[in-house]
């Protein structure tokens, strides 16, 4: 019988057959997968083979995992080369930001997109609490909103407490799975409690959140959205990191670099010093903004540090 994964909370698993009917399961044995070392074999969102344990506890065994179409994962915390798998068989993956309290930086988003580039994930950018905003924030929306379009992601604004724009993010989670994701303080729960309204996830109350890290929430989990499509909830996880992403292959995961690295004059450039870059060109023309290029470059420097 198949069934896809809900939620892991360690050593068992809630799984949903195609009927919707829920189970707990747990799996019998080792699990290797993709060769990949991985502390957790089964992620959110993995559809599986399962075979019934005891039907009075309602409890089932995964005997199979299928192939996935992509996943995302972390690195460990405990051991840097080991990765947990997040969740897998993603549509596309929604950061939420914020241009004030807190505020976001173009450093996040843009490790956000190079993980959602790597993992094959189309990804959409949302800035919410913009009731909050004043011509600063505006300004500073507009100019972002123009610089992720240009390079081909979609970019919006809305405020959950407002109720404004949310219709049009619902838009775009029907019929998809799609992944949410942004740093502490963002409004993903107050999100999900607006399009879930039976579900009363907590939140923080403004007057807890001390702008470091407070997490109100630990697993990872998947909802069924009520007019079709899922969403995987993904608290605690600050930032996708960048997993095995080496220096040479890092502006691939620019789509504005990647269609002009075939134009560089070594094919081992790394767009810094090199003479004949097309890349550094298109800065110097404009048509990469400074603010991308500089990420590039900042992110060029952490991977170094990880020497990779
Ligand atoms: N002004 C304003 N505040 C909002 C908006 N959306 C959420 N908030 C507030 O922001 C705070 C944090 O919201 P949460 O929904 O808990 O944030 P979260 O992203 O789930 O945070 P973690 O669970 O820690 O990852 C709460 O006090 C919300 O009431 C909004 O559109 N405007
Ligand atoms: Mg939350
Ligand atoms: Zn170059």
């Amino acid at each position: 019988m198949k069934a896809t994964v809900y939620k892991s909370t360690g050593s068992w698993y809630q799984v949903k057959d195609e009927k919707g009917k829920g189970y707990n399961a747990r799996i019998l044995g080792k699990f290797k997968i993709d060769g990949l070392t991985s502390t957790n074999p089964i992620a959110v969102g993995d559809i599986v083979n399962i075979e019934m344990e005891n039907e009075l506890e309602n409890s089932v065994t995964i005997t199979e995992i299928e192939d996935r179409k992509n996943y995302i994962t972390r690195q460990s915390p405990a051991n840097k080369h080991q990765h947990h798998i997040i969740a897998s068989n993603l549509d596309q993956s929604l950061l939420f930001a914020t241009l004030k309290d807190p505020k976001t930086s173009q450093g996040f988003i843009d490790r956000f997109l190079i993980s959602s580039e790597a993992f094959h994930i189309p990804a959409i950018i949302v800035f919410n609490k913009s009731d909050l905003y004043r011509k600063k924030e505006e300004e500073k929306f507009e100019e972002l909103k123009d610089m992720y379009e240009t390079i081909g992601y979609t970019v919006k604004k809305i405020s959950v407490e407002k109720n404004e724009g949310v219709k049009e993010i619902k838009e775009l989670l029907k019929d998809n799975v799609t992944l949410l994701s942004g740093h502490s303080g963002v409004g993903k729960s107050s999100f999900l409690n607006s399009i879930f309204p039976d579900m009363n996830l907590k939140t923080q109350d403004v007057s807890g959140w001390s702008g470091k890290g407070m997490h109100t929430t630990t697993f990872a989990e998947m909802f069924d959205v009520p007019f079709g499509g899922k969403i995987i909830d993904t608290p605690g996880i600050r930032e996708l990191g960048l997993v095995d992403i080496s220096k040479q292959e890092l502006s691939h995961y620019f789509p504005e670099m990647r269609l002009l690295i075939n134009d560089c004059q070594f094919n081992n450039c790394m767009h810094l010093n090199e003479p004949g870059c097309a890349v550094k060109e298109a800065v110097s023309e404009g048509t990469i903004t400074m603010e991308r290029y500089l990420s590039y470059c900042n992110i060029l420097d952490s991977i170094e540090k990880k020497s990779y």
